[in-house]
């Protein structure tokens, strides 16, 4: 139970220091509804791909996508290949060329906060100092706070 315990907070204590790109083909026929529940970080990417001229990758608030404006657009990315970092929260994506959105071409996604900050992860991300400030401070913690109920576990089974 002890070794248990201890690869289990371990496997805790471990931040997440690889960031994921997702291709996304962007177009007229691919249902894009199963990225609302895909596990994606803030720091991942998504890659779209589209024919240039054909399509657009529009960064658009909840409303917008849900009426599929372009009007107020967060962002506008062209040129065929666009890789988009995830910040934390919801992103929705729609395309700007008329009927495409409403046709499908809609794309929401949802990233949970990183563990570490992506600037730092190889050097104080995999032994996280005692002392240090910031989000490497924060994940120096996060083991105690784990550990607490499996130490309970391991004393009443
Ligand atoms: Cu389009």
């Amino acid at each position: 139970m002890a070794l248990a315990a201890a690869f289990l907070l371990f496997l805790l204590a471990a931040p997440s220091v690889f960031a994921t790109n997702y291709p996304v083909v962007w177009d007229l026929t691919t249902n894009y509804s199963s990225w609302a529940t895909r596990p994606l970080i803030a720091g991942d990417t998504l890659t779209f791909s589209y024919s240039s001229g054909s399509h657009n990758v529009e960064v658009v608030n909840k409303n917008a996508y849900d009426s599929c404006s372009s009007s107020n657009a967060l962002q506008t990315h062209t040129g065929g290949t666009n890789i988009i970092t995830l910040a934390e929260g919801p992103t929705y994506f729609i395309c700007g060329f008329p009927t495409h959105c409403t046709n499908g071409m809609k794309l929401q996604i949802t990233a949970r906060a990183s563990s570490s900050t992506p600037s730092s992860t190889n050097t104080t991300g995999s032994t996280p100092a005692a002392g240090s400030t910031g989000a490497a401070g924060l994940s120096s913690v996060t083991p105690l706070m784990f550990g607490f109920p499996l130490v309970l576990f391991a004393l009443t089974s």
